[in-house]
């Protein structure tokens, strides 16, 4: 599905307004300070494309932010997305892989609204893109049932339509070719879903492989449920929350919660997923380096694991 599968559109987004920790801001460049951009580009081969800056969007964030709706931060989070959506779009229009570094899971809605977008212009919606989701969480909150209020626990709901902006500030600037269908959607990790967002699942019949489904059928065998279900021939985006991990893994991020992937089980999920050869996207998100428990030990091995999913996932571990 790419016309240039060696080039490579690097979006870098310190955004930390889809919640209320400080830090993940900081992420894409610690990520690149660690050598991500330079592996990708001298060991990988590829050609990046990009600005070679770590977009802040400070100046989309609006003085009054007011609450809509329960959700926190409302006008800078579809402000900020809007425009990674432009970002995004442009990149896949030209048949370029895109990788976006985070900031916290609400960016999704600009990068996978923006990828959605470019597939459907350039194949027609007969190729429906699929998302590959891994995360401990579902973030299909919609702003109503989300306890919370933070937009990263809402991303899929607007994603996939069960949630819709009002405004055009309120994400109304969401259109019908920005969004993914439910079917196509398949969650990876989960372990520490609401109330609300099962039933949301369940209602829904989306298809999740969570922690209790890797244990019993083993990550390999996960995989291949999880691209069958995808079908071949579809364009995948893949959004990954490092939080996924363990934290023994990944300790520097806002939400940890134990029981994760090993590094391994998610470095072997980004080598399956580039494997297909259907992958149009990949986005790292949740690394928080000024979130280290006990020591800085904790950032630079959460900084390094994130490195390491992103290589997996452009094709490191082929021989
Ligand atoms: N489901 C909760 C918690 C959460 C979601 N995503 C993260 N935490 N990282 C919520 O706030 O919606
Ligand atoms: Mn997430
Ligand atoms: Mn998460």
């Amino acid at each position: 599905f790419l016309s240039h599968p060696e080039e490579l559109g690097v979006v870098a987004v310190g955004f930390s307004g889809g919640q209320c920790k400080p830090g993940v801001d900081a992420a894409p460049s610690a990520l690149i300070e660690s050598g991500l951009l330079t592996q990708l580009r001298d060991e990988l081969g590829y050609k990046l494309h990009g600005d070679d800056t770590v977009h802040l969007y400070t100046d989309l964030v609006p003085k009054d932010d007011a609450p809509h709706r329960n959700m926190k931060k409302p006008r800078a989070v579809s402000a900020v997305t809007r425009r990674i959506a432009d970002q995004v779009y442009s990149h896949a229009k030209e048949g370029r892989l895109v990788l976006t570094l985070g900031g916290d899971h609400s960016i999704a809605i600009g990068t996978i609204g923006g990828t959605a977008k470019a597939i459907r212009e350039r194949f027609g919606g007969s190729r429906e893109m699929a998302v590959i989701w891994v995360d401990a969480h579902a973030d299909i909150n919609t702003p109503e049932t989300s306890d919370s209020g933070n937009i990263h626990g809402m991303p899929v709901s607007f994603l996939t339509g069960l949630a819709r902006g009002d405004d055009e500030d309120l994400f109304g600037w969401l259109r019908a070719d920005n969004l993914v269908n439910l079917k196509k959607l398949v969650y990876i990790g989960l372990r520490d879903v609401d109330a609300a967002e099962k039933r949301i699942l369940r209602e829904n019949g989306i298809k999740a492989f969570s922690m209790f489904d890797i244990d019993r059928h083993g990550i390999g065998r996960v995989m291949e449920m999880a691209l069958g279900h995808i079908g071949s021939d579809t364009p995948i985006h893949l959004s990954f929350d490092v939080d996924a991990l363990d934290p023994m893994w990944a300790p520097s991020t806002g939400t940890p919660v134990r029981g994760g992937l090993t590094l391994r089980e998610g470095d072997y999920i980004c080598e399956c997923v580039h494997e297909t050869g259907s992958l149009v996207a990949v986005d790292l998100v949740e690394v928080n380096p000024s979130l280290a428990p006990a020591n800085d030990i904790g950032a630079h091995e959460t900084v390094r694991a994130g490195c390491s999913l992103v290589r997996c996932a452009l094709g490191e571990s082929l021989l």
